[in-house]
């Protein structure tokens, strides 16, 4: 048999995929990981808590295998409607997947809301992979204490110590979910990385600009939508986008003295648009006061959260 023959009548290699629910405290770090496995900003990410806020799923493919990581809001004792609608995402991502990892900031440790969730999946069957995370922050003797801490509590299947900042040990991580995940065709379209439309990954975007600019003065009330895309003649795409604010005092905030908040951040946001997008963008944002819009369930539905929970 010549070599061309061998390629063209070898054994076909069985594919697999699978979905993956990253869970874990606020601000452990789960965006962060779920974009660098993807190879691409799917997700927002700030130092702020609550930063995700719906279920948002980044797709990667590694060896054979479609890995669809569903990136879950962070989990915490929930007190506004928006928290309660946030944390069922999250238990909901963590049921539906075949396999879930749990992410731990290793510097925060076990403390608080890690502890709740450790109990908490006590109850959910699938297999687990424990994951701390942060590990560029931490001594090797503290996580190996840690990672016997929370092993002690739920067995889990397997432990990663890894940093989704610096990528270490993320490749040893992929691996294992490339070759543990069932046998299977893919899901998605080989070339498609995220599940969010690209309107609603720009007002994400714009989100995270705003979180980034204004963490010390903005409450979490901001939501933004984009209201308006048009692809113009000249190849560039003009976006218009309301940033909803709770009350009228955040409205001045927002925009700053002069109005040199809302530029810089509109700035910022245009720049990676831009690179995100490979075009030229023109972004208009606009500041809007739509009081109590964390009780309005036409929000909710458009975040893709359960407004009766
Ligand atoms: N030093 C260090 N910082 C990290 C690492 N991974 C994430 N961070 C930082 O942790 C903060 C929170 O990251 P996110 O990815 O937004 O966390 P999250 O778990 O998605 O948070 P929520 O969406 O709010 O639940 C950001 O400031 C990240 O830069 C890491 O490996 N090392
Ligand atoms: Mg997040």
């Amino acid at each position: 048999m010549t070599e061309t023959e061998s390629a063209g009548g070898g054994e076909a290699v069985a594919t697999r995929s699978g979905f993956v629910a990253l869970i874990g405290p606020t601000n452990a770090g789960k965006s962060t990981l779920v974009n660098r496995l993807v190879g691409a900003k799917v997700s927002i990410v700030s130092h702020k808590v609550q930063t995700t806020r719906a279920m948002l799923r980044g797709i990667a493919i590694h060896d054979h295998t479609q890995i669809v990581f569903m990136d879950t809001p962070g989990i915490f004792k929930p007190r506004r409607r928006l928290d309660r609608a946030m944390v069922t995402a999250a238990w909901s991502g963590a049921r539906d997947a075949d396999l879930i990892m749990l992410l731990v900031d290793a510097e925060r440790g076990l403390k608080g809301d890690a502890e709740a969730i450790l109990e908490g999946l006590k109850e959910v069957r699938q297999p687990k992979i424990l994951v701390l995370n942060k590990i560029d922050r931490v001594r090797h003797e503290d996580l190996l204490a840690l990672a016997a801490a929370a092993n002690a509590v739920i067995a889990f299947d397997r432990t990663y110590m890894i940093s989704a900042t610096n990528g270490s040990g993320c490749d040893d991580l992929m691996d294992d979910l490339a070759k543990t995940l069932p046998e299977g065709p893919w899901y998605y379209p080989e070339d498609q990385i995220s599940d969010l439309p690209m309107r609603q990954l720009a007002a994400e975007i714009t989100r995270e600009k705003l979180f980034l600019r204004l963490h010390q003065e903005l409450p979490y009330s901001a939501h933004v939508e984009t209201e308006k895309w048009e692809e113009r003649k000249d190849g560039s795409v003009r976006i218009e986008q309301v940033i909803y604010l709770e009350r009228d005092s955040q409205k001045k905030i927002a925009l700053g003295k002069g109005g040199e908040a809302i530029k810089s951040i509109s700035m910022a946001a245009r720049k990676e648009l831009a690179e995100i997008l490979d075009q030229k963008v023109h972004l208009f944002l606009f500041v809007k006061v739509r009081e109590n819009w964390g009780d309005d369930p036409e929000r909710y539905r458009e975040m893709g959260l359960d407004y009766s929970k």
